[in-house]
């Protein structure tokens, strides 16, 4: 290697062997191979980030591959049922939707897929309870899974999905089974002020 620097050694590297691959930046500015989502975090407005995040997170932690974005069932009407109909083709294997109000999203996406669907209820001007009621109450024959109002829901869907990929993937169920351990090991370990 005389001569070569690392960073041309890595750019090499870069440019030849792994060229076909999509990279994620590092610490160490080395190719990293990106997994394919296996999870899709919709929303139906920027505005829903903030409950949607905890999905995000979660689904992070437990190293589970996911994409976010917004769609809107009643604002981009024929973006959210393309997206519907490409997802599972796409290597999707889990929709989790949150919408707030007239919350139609989880539903209209769950018409144009055979994909599971989790539905999110944002907190909204009346608490969530219509949220909670037009992601919940669908008709036979479409289901939508549907989670608790709020920041809990946005967690125990991506909690929800992660255990779904787990049924075929082992390293997903580890990763749940080692975070239900810790849970548990935190509320056993809780001190109270007394
Ligand atoms: C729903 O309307 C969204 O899911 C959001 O919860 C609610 C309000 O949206 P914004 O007016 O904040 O964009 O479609």
């Amino acid at each position: 290697m005389h001569g070569t620097s690392v960073t041309a050694l890595k750019r090499a590297v870069n440019e030849t062997c792994l060229a076909s691959w999509p990279f994620t930046e590092n610490p160490y500015n080395l190719p990293m191979p990106e997994s394919k989502p296996l999870v899709a975090v919709i929303m139906g407005s920027k505005s829903d980030w903030d409950t949607m995040r905890n999905a995000v997170e979660t689904l992070n932690e437990l190293g589970v591959p996911n994409e976010a974005r917004v769609l809107s069932a009643h604002r981009t009407p024929d973006a959210t049922a393309e997206f519907a109909r490409g997802a599972a083709d796409r290597g999707l294997r889990v929709i989790i939707a949150g919408a707030g109000g007239a919350a139609h999203l989880a539903g209209v996406i769950a018409a144009h897929t055979w994909l599971p669907v989790l539905g999110v209820p944002i907190q909204s001007k009346l608490q969530g309870l219509d949220s909670l009621l037009s992601t919940a109450q669908m008709p036979g024959g479409i289901p939508v899974g549907t989670l608790a109002i709020g920041e809990a829901g946005a967690k125990n869907a991506a909690l929800l999905a992660a255990a779904i990929l787990a049924t075929s993937d082992d390293t997903v169920r580890q990763k749940l089974e080692a975070f239900r351990r810790k849970q548990s090991e935190a509320v056993l370990a809780a001190r109270l002020p007394t």
